[in-house]
């Protein structure tokens, strides 16, 4: 095996110059094969508040050029026990959302092919359902870990099926989950009926609120979470918007309450040694972020999947 190719290096080449790929990581087309890919998706013509999440794989990128090689917290060197590489955007529709998600399977489909997990950088929640056929495809039907204040599992917007609300009720409905194994985490939040809740339930879902996490504590929380996943292959969907507006203000649907970024990173950190197969971080909307707070929050935590990732490798 070759040695990878690593990140910039920042003693040689300061941080802030240069174009930015995923912590500077080489493309991919440079290396000659990943084991794991930062695949951009800037699509967000789902959304159904406020638009912007197209822009968030530039705005990661551009955030995580201050992340490291090491990382103390689960004591690996991602980049350097495996190929890491950024996979650049998938160049989607914004104005046919059917094909929009055909073109994300179908690139999504090229890496898994390869042999390469991907972590997805969206755009809106709308594309995990595109990435969960590519996974079902690959691994059968997976176990999901999807951290959001919404459920994402509503039926329809406006008669449109295919939105940021609904990738869930659709990956149920076509079978590419494993219901055994599924559940949300920082729910909080109005909802439009009891009934959302009851709809869910009865797909299979579990939910841990954002109150669950600060009455329970963390480590009480994961090891739930880790019963119920197992060594089943697992794909974590990240929603920015599971943390706190304090957290992330930059995202579409905010709602107060979330966790906090240290609470999710615990949370994932407790996840190590899990199947992980593929990653999404999704709705981070550059436009109204302050100071990069999500862009540096969502380069974090695909640093911390990408982290898991290597532990598993
Ligand atoms: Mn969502």
């Amino acid at each position: 095996m070759t040695e990878p190719i690593g990140p910039v290096d920042s003693s040689r080449v300061p941080r802030f110059a240069g174009i930015a790929t995923f912590a500077r990581l080489p493309r991919l087309e440079d290396v000659q094969h990943a084991d794991v890919a930062v695949m951009g998706v800037p699509f967000d013509s789902g959304v159904s508040y406020r638009p912007g999440a197209r822009f968030a794989p530039a705005q990661i990128r551009e955030a995580s050029r201050l992340l490291r090689p090491y990382h103390p917290g689960l004591d690996v060197s991602p980049f350097a026990t495996m190929q890491v590489a950024d996979a650049g955007d998938i160049a989607c529709n914004p104005f046919n959302i059917p094909e929009a998600l055909d073109s994300i399977q179908e690139g999504v489909s090229t890496l898994l092919d390869a042999g390469t997990r991907p972590v997805t950088i969206g755009g809106d929640h709308t594309i995990a359902l595109p990435l969960l056929r590519e996974m079902h495809r690959k691994h059968g039907p997976v176990a999901l870990l999807h951290f959001d204040a919404h459920l994402d599992t509503w039926n329809t917007y406006f008669g449109a099926d295919y939105t940021h609300g609904t990738p869930f009720r659709r990956a149920v409905e076509e079978g590419l989950l494993d219901t055994e194994a599924i559940s949300h985490c920082g729910i909080r939040g109005p909802l439009y009926s009891k009934d959302d809740l009851s709809d869910d339930a009865r797909m299979g879902f579990g939910i841990t609120t954002s109150m669950d996490v600060m009455n329970q504590g963390v480590g009480a929380v994961v090891e739930a979470m880790r019963e119920r996943i197992g060594d089943r292959p697992l794909y974590i969907s990240i929603d920015i918007d599971c943390l706190d507006p304090a957290h992330a203000p930059g995202t579409g649907t905010p709602e107060a309450g979330g966790l906090t970024s240290r609470e999710l990173l615990a949370i994932l950190r407790g996840l190590r040694g899990s199947n992980i197969v593929g990653a999404d971080v999704v709705e981070v909307a550059p436009a109204y972020d302050h100071a990069d707070i999500t862009a540096i929050a969502a380069s974090h935590v695909a640093y911390e999947l990408v982290s898991l990732m290597a532990l598993n490798h």
